[in-house]
């Protein structure tokens, strides 16, 4: 009886485990949404999820948009032509750019589970092509 209860809970944490994915993003001079873009641009991950940000082209990094992060996230900043893993724990949203295009409209948006801060994140104004770009990604949130 006790065993048969030991095995369920370690068959439950074992497909936990394999149920953590890596997504794969890309940073791109030049995209399906065209220029200076992250691809894919939204993201819907599960808790305990990686994701895996790939300097396809150079010249571009990943750096979280303040006030776009999850309670208890902390902020980052890579550098340049850099490879990144970020382990997303916290439900909520996730908001990121590329510190040089920006501008140009350089953000992502990374859904983990509930996204319990959606609300003070979409307050977030920003800088040129990035407000439609976030826009369309906020929207993209279910
Ligand atoms: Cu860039």
């Amino acid at each position: 009886m006790i065993k048969s209860v030991i095995l369920a809970a370690s068959l439950a944490l074992a497909a936990g485990a394999a149920a953590a994915e890596t997504h794969e993003v890309q940073m791109l001079n030049r995209g399906e949404a065209g220029m200076m873009v992250f691809e894919p641009a939204f993201v819907k991950a599960a808790p305990g999820d990686t994701i895996h940000f790939v300097p396809t082209d150079k010249g571009h990094n990943v750096e979280s948009i303040d006030g776009m992060l999850p309670e208890g996230v902390d902020s980052f900043r890579t550098k340049f032509n850099q490879e990144f893993e970020l382990e997303v724990t916290q439900d909520g949203v996730y908001g990121v750019k590329c510190t040089p295009h920006y501008g140009m409209g350089m953000v992502a948006l990374i859904q983990v589970g509930d996204p319990v801060n959606l609300d003070a994140a979409g307050s977030v104004d920003h800088r040129g092509k990035a407000n439609d770009r976030m826009s369309a990604l906020l929207d993209q949130v279910q």
